[in-house]
């Protein structure tokens, strides 16, 4: 009994060794670097979309490798919206919290996620590349994808639920090793965006298992579409969450540090990861503003439900301007600014985090426009939603990755940085193009230039006639698509160049985990946001008494849709 108890203990505090941790730096590089294979391809992609609406269409160059744009623009969507972002969270959200509480994850689990995610992955892309499934990365039924595809994003997601396991079982011995204490900060974050991410999901699994997969093998004939877009869109809202949150865990609880100073608040932190948790759920119809089929009191109730879920970003906000204001003081900053001009610059991985979060104002100030139901009906479907989410995703996210990958790089392979300053032009290419992209989008989405459409593929008189009062904003689009492009090219350059460049024992960093000027002992906030069981039930529930007056039409009055083949 008590060898059984000892054996138990020590299995639950097991420190792991030199070895152990080797092998869990292997599995987070093989998450990261399958990520930004897939965002390297995807990237490519998106110098033709962004040419394309400059009046150049290069489709015609690359047939029979890219048939349509629309191909184009569902592999650009999926590679750069789903894989990227679902390899390089899962690893990141499970390496992390082993790290900090310093225990063994559950190793054949995390490579297992690995593996499906891979094959999902590679059935996806089969089902894109044969030009099967043009559906559009939002996979809007009825336009009709193959099995490969619908079957492919099903094993993606499946996996991308399984991390939630491998934190939860390290977060519980720990917290049997530690009684009365609270989840150390970063561990919290995890386990909190995995738990909205297993909630979220239920959506897209439902609509995926039950109405896409036996559609697309042929055993259902017909598709309810109302039905399938406000399942996808119950995941497909929070999913934007699931790609924001992991980026402000390093924006929290590492850059204060790698900028010279301290976070301003660790509880303050845990309420912004549990708002974003409960509020980022149970509006995912606002992307419906315009479908028919939802009660316009529901859509009423969506938009200001949708305003609360801007809340935490704002504490954001202000808890890490404070917190950088504090590292450039520290640094010797003085005077109104002085401390902004103070802060390390130079280092790539900082300039790319705090450049990242510039471009989240503005496109945090789009995502309020698009919020309310009114203006949304001005934008929606426009240019404008596009420039709203490369601002998002597409700087905030993914400039945080690629600044954490100028630090975690070097950490996991013991190889040095290639050229930090090709890393820094690559930094700062990438943030002046999509924040060129993003004010030219916008722009010509308020002129009413559609998303989604081949609009390089017309006559070039008929494009003029079209286009030709926004073509200025058109042609900024193209070159501020050109520019993001530059600025990939030079980021891969420092990618390979260290993945293939010189060992060095100095190279092997640290994980810039940061103190805390108000840390969470003693703190009824922190205590109140802790027992995340709870709160996934409350979230659940709300989320519930949303979505069921939403659903309860369509289950009553299904449509039944046979399904599409458009290109
Ligand atoms: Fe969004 C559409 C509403 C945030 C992504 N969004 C999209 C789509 C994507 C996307 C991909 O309500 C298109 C989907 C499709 O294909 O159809 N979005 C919002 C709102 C927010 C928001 C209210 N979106 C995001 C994030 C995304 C993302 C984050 C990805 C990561 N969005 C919408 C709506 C639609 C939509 C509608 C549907 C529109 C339609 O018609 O189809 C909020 O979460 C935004 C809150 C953010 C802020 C900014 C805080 C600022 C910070 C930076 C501080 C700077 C510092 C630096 C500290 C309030 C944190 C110091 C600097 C100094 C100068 C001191
Ligand atoms: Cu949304």
């Amino acid at each position: 009994m008590s060898a059984a108890l000892s054996n138990n203990a020590s299995r639950m505090l097991a420190v792991p060794t030199a070895q152990d941790i080797a092998g869990e730096k292997t599995m987070l590089l093989a998450f990261w670097v399958t990520g930004f294979l897939a965002l390297a391809v995807g990237i490519a992609i998106g110098v033709l979309q962004s040419t394309n609406y400059a009046g150049i269409d290069l489709y015609p160059y690359l047939y029979p490798f890219l048939k349509t744009y629309y191909q184009g623009l569902t592999m650009h969507g999926v590679l750069n919206a789903y894989v990227f972002t679902f390899f390089t969270i899962s690893g990141w959200l499970m390496y992390l919290p082993a790290r900090e509480l310093k225990l063994k994850p559950n190793m054949g689990l995390a490579w297992f996620t690995y593996a499906l995610m891979l094959l999902g992955t590679l059935m996806a892309a089969y089902g894109m590349f044969d030009n099967s499934s043009s559906v559009l990365y939002t996979m809007y039924a009825p336009l009709k994808g193959s099995a490969w595809f619908y079957l492919g994003i099903t094993l993606v997601v499946v996996a991308s639920i399984l991390p939630l396991f491998v934190v939860l079982d390290m977060r519980s011995r720990w917290k049997k090793a530690h009684p009365g204490q609270l989840t150390p900060l970063v561990t919290y974050m995890s386990a909190t965006t995995l738990l909205m991410w297993l909630l979220a999901a239920l959506g897209a699994g439902t609509e995926a298992v039950f109405l896409l997969d036996p559609w697309a093998l042929g055993l259902t004939h017909t598709i309810d579409p109302l039905l399938a877009r406000t399942l996808f869109w119950w995941t497909g809202h929070p999913i934007v969450y699931f790609w924001l949150m992991p980026g402000y865990v390093s924006i929290y609880a590492l850059l204060p540090r790698q900028a010279g100073g301290k976070l301003i608040s660790d509880p303050l932190a845990r309420m912004a990861f549990l708002l974003l948790f409960v509020f980022s759920l149970p509006v995912g119809t606002h992307h419906q503003y315009t479908d028919p089929g939802i009660s316009p009191i529901l859509k009423g109730i969506v938009t200001a439900l949708t305003l609360s879920v801007a809340v935490p970003s704002l504490i954001t906000a202000f808890t890490i301007a404070l917190s950088l204001e504090y590292g450039g003081r520290r640094r010797g900053g003085k005077g109104l600014m002085g401390w902004w001009t103070a802060l390390p610059w130079k280092d790539a991985s900082v300039a790319a985090q705090v450049l990242a979060l510039v471009s989240f104002i503005f496109g945090g100030a789009g995502g309020i426009v698009n919020a309310s139901w009114q203006l949304d009906n001005v934008v929606h479907n426009t240019l404008w939603i596009p420039a709203h989410f490369h601002l998002t995703v597409g700087t905030m996210t993914t400039l945080v990755f690629m600044g954490v990958s100028f630090w975690l790089l070097p950490h996991l392979t013991g190889r040095k940085l290639y050229s930090p300053k090709l890393a820094l032009w690559s930094v700062w290419l990438w943030f002046l193009g999509l924040m060129t992209w993003g004010f030219a989008g916008h722009w010509a989405g308020m002129d009413g230039v559609p998303r989604r459409a081949w609009v390089s593929s017309l006559p070039h008189d008929q494009y003029m006639q079209l286009y030709g009062a926004v073509h200025p904003a058109l042609i900024i689009v193209g070159i501020g698509g050109a520019i993001a492009a530059l600025g990939a090219i030079l980021y891969y350059i420092v990618f390979f160049g260290t993945l293939f460049g010189q060992k060095n024992a100095k190279a092997m960093v640290e994980i810039p985990f940061t103190d805390y000027i108000t840390s969470s002992e003693g703190s009824v906030l922190a205590r109140v946001a802790e027992p995340l069981g709870l709160w996934t039930l409350i979230t659940f529930v709300i989320t519930l008494a949303v979505y069921i007056p939403v659903f309860w039409p369509m289950l009553t009055h299904p449509i039944h849709a046979p399904g599409f083949v458009l290109w």
